[in-house]
């Protein structure tokens, strides 16, 4: 039951992240809190380490099972082994590649986001399944108190179901505890398997630095300019008259679609006064193109309620000193309840879409 509670969980907060990266008509992702994004995706993350054992303790409870024989059978049974095949490999498949991910080990060949989306639609799929079909075994043991024996009738083997309960439920808790700290700051000590200690410059941990990105000289160079083009027109800033502007300050998170995030205090130009300055409306999508040669995380489009919100900032300082080269010097955009991996760093261009 808490392993498909857990996955439920995995479903819907992986559903989240996957429309506001893909989005659709339909789909309505709020600006407020500003949080709800670091708690979405922290919770995917949760969840799906807490699934990691109790994945286990699961398989290890139908071990004999899923080799009994006869191997082949009837076509019922072919096609209920051949349900129990995918079920199993689909899950094995998501925790493993979810767990890899976080630790940016990536030693799958394929990438991983279109991948483990797909598999999330067959794991669900197979389970709703399987549920159905053993229906009648889950009520009459959920109908039992925890310390009957057997379900099945057979002779007692191995430890008791409490004990298996218990068991189960403490390997969860720990591994929950040693990894959630990278999301809630006050389990940040006891974490001790959290991939991201919250370790980097200006107490922000750095997915990827400016030297690994290619835009140190870019970014560093007397000739930097932010283009900002809109329809009435392109203007070019400098960074000092960047800094010459009215400035707000927001304390906002970075949400890493990898689970980890950190609140921080930013400010920067409101990025809605930059687009009036060119004639944008409030009703426009903004793209913001990085420094960063082309590829995945050069550039964004951020949808009009989230462009014209008065937190989305244009940040030229980070926790009260100027912005560090690797947090996007000279700027980058921050936008409420948005995944990191969509906060652009070192912006060179931002366009009003549609001028
Ligand atoms: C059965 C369990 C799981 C299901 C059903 C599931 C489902 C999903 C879905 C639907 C997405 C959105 C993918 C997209 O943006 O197209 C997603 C993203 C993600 N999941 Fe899972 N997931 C599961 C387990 C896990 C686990 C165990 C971890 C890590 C410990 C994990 C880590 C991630 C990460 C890091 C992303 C973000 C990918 C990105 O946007 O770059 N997932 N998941
Ligand atoms: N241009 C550019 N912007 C980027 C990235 C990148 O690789 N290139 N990484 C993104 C990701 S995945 C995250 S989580 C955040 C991290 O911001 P930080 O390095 O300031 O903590 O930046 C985002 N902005
Ligand atoms: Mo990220």
């Amino acid at each position: 039951m808490w392993l498909g509670v857990a996955v439920a969980l995995c479903m819907a907060t992986g559903l989240i992240s996957h429309f506001i990266q893909h989005p659709q008509p339909w789909f309505w992702w709020p600006t407020r809190p500003v949080w709800l994004y670091r708690f979405t995706q922290g919770l995917h993350v949760i969840s799906g380490i807490a699934a990691i054992p109790l994945l286990v303790v699961k398989l290890w409870s139908v071990w004999p099972k899923l080799f009994a024989r006869p191997v082949i059978g009837g076509v019922t049974r072919q096609l209920e082994r051949l349900s129990i095949l995918v079920l199993v490999g689909s899950m094995i498949f998501q925790l493993s590649t979810g767990l890899l991910n976080i630790a940016q080990w990536y030693v799958f060949g394929f990438f991983f986001p279109p991948a483990h989306y797909a598999m999330a639609w067959v794991a669900v799929g197979a389970i709703i399944v399987h549920v159905g079909v053993k229906l009648p075994v889950i009520r009459r043991a959920l109908g039992e108190p925890v310390d009957s024996a057997d379900v099945t009738g057979g002779g007692v083997v191995g430890p008791s179901r409490r004990n298996v309960l218990v068991g189960a439920a403490a390997a969860t808790a720990v591994a929950t505890i040693a990894t959630a700290g990278q999301t809630v700051p006050w389990l940040k000590r006891v974490s001790v398997l959290a991939p991201r200690s919250g370790d980097g410059p200006q107490g922000l941990p750095v997915n990827r630095t400016a030297l690994a990105a290619g835009v140190v000289r870019s970014a560093r160079s007397p000739e930097y300019r932010l283009t900002v083009v809109g329809p009435s027109g392109s203007r070019s800033f400098t960074l000092a008259e960047l800094q010459a502007m009215p400035q707000s300050t927001h304390e906002l998170p970075i949400a890493c679609v990898e689970g980890w995030s950190a609140s921080a205090q930013w400010t920067g130009i409101v990025l809605a006064d930059l687009i009036s300055a060119v004639g944008g409306s409030p009703e426009s999508d903004v793209r913001m193109i990085s420094l960063e040669p082309p590829g995945p995380y050069s550039r964004t489009t951020l949808p009009a309620r989230h462009a014209r919100d008065s937190a989305t900032l244009i940040a030229l300082r980070l926790n009260g000193g100027e912005l560090d080269l690797d947090h996007g010097y000279p700027c980058r955009l921050i936008a409420p309840t948005r995944p990191g991996v969509l906060q652009t760093k070192w912006l060179t261009r931002i366009e009003v879409v549609g001028a």
